[in-house]
């Protein structure tokens, strides 16, 4: 298995999140990726291999021109409003206020841009999640080009981003980028799979009306777990997107049992709907000891989360999103390509 790797995922290097009432320093922090670049080349699984440049246009066929364009200046307006220290949002929306006016300070952007104080846009920000989605875009075309597996090791992770909003540690959806990639090259339909502990409700609301693109997300229930507001049983998709969208939340301290259940489950809704390409929003914080979660799986689960996947026997993308037990997550991820690669 080929795997994509920028070293400038190292620019998004935040000082802080604000986290239990107080700013803590950054857990997806950039080890996370050293660690699981070292682990993959150590474990033999095939080259590691740098990205390619696709432009922008790949990311605006996902997200908002208006959008892409804050991403893109947020830094310098920071800095030119005088600004030192890592750019976070202040304050949100409450129902019944407005969206149909853009602010026009810097403040005001982050604001309506964001939806959590744990994502800071700092200095290098643009540089590393331009890189991240090319990463996920230079995997899809491995991947297009006929081969059965690809890695890209994204970082910063994107799945929580939307078309038109960052948060949880995301800004570009790179997934999502990728799944719409492969759909213009003439995959006719692509599944997006996330395993990550949390809800992918970025790449929910980017395929919400969509019967092209199935996403199905395990996940932790969001009644007890972030994102919170959606990730829910009940969400199927709208329109004519209705019925290919599947969430199976879980709950706290679900282990390698409960999880390979909803798994099951997943693979059969996905064998029914024979995508061209399985996309795998892969993240390890799933692990027993990862500090922001509270699922139970161990280290060998993630080869066997692995075979279950590579056993539908469709070209799989996998692209990594989070996993904070920064030790074992070189680890746990290359057990769990490796579970990939012995059975694809
Ligand atoms: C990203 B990914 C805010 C705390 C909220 C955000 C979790 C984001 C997880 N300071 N935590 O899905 O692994
Ligand atoms: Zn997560």
């Amino acid at each position: 298995m080929r795997t994509i790797f920028s070293s400038d995922h190292r620019y998004q290097d935040g000082k802080a999140e604000l986290v239990h009432g107080t700013l803590e320093p950054c857990y997806e922090m950039p080890r996370r990726a050293e660690i699981i670049h070292d682990a993959v080349k150590a474990a033999a699984l095939g080259p590691i291999e740098a990205p390619r440049d696709f432009g922008i246009e790949p990311v605006l066929r996902v997200h908002a021109s208006g959008f892409v364009e804050f991403l893109s200046h947020a830094w310098s307006l920071w800095t030119e409003a005088g600004r030192e220290y890592d750019a976070l949002p202040l304050n949100w929306r409450a129902p019944g206020m407005r969206m149909d006016r853009v602010p026009s300070t810097v403040d005001g952007l982050l604001s309506y841009y964001s939806f959590d104080a744990g994502t800071p846009i700092t200095a290098g920000t643009w540089r590393a999640i331009t890189a991240s989605a090319n990463v996920a875009l230079t995997g899809a075309a491995i991947v297009n080009a006929g081969e059965r597996t690809a890695f890209s090791l994204c970082r910063p992770p994107g799945h929580h981003a939307g078309s038109n909003f960052y948060g949880g540690y995301c800004f570009l959806n790179n997934a999502a980028i990728a799944a719409q990639w492969l759909r213009d090259q003439g995959a006719k339909r692509v599944c997006v799979l996330d395993v990550d502990y949390h809800h992918g409700n970025g790449t929910q609301e980017i395929f919400w009306t969509r019967p092209d693109v199935l996403f199905v997300s395990i996940h932790s229930d969001p009644i007890a777990e972030y994102p919170y507001f959606l990730g829910y049983a009940d969400e199927t998709g709208a329109g004519a997107g209705e019925g290919t969208n599947l969430n199976l939340p879980l709950p706290h301290g679900t282990d390698w049992m409960g999880y390979a259940e909803a798994l099951d489950a997943s693979c059969r809704v996905i064998e029914k709907f024979s995508p061209d390409v399985v996309v795998v929003s892969f993240g390890a914080d799933t692990f027993e000891t990862d500090p922001i979660s509270q699922f139970k799986l161990k280290r060998e689960d993630y080869r066997r989360m692995g075979a279950r996947i590579a056993r539908l026997n469709r070209p799989i993308h996998v692209v990594m999103e989070g996993g904070y037990a920064v030790d074992d997550l070189g680890l746990n991820t290359a057990t769990f390509l490796a579970g990939i690669a012995e059975n694809a």
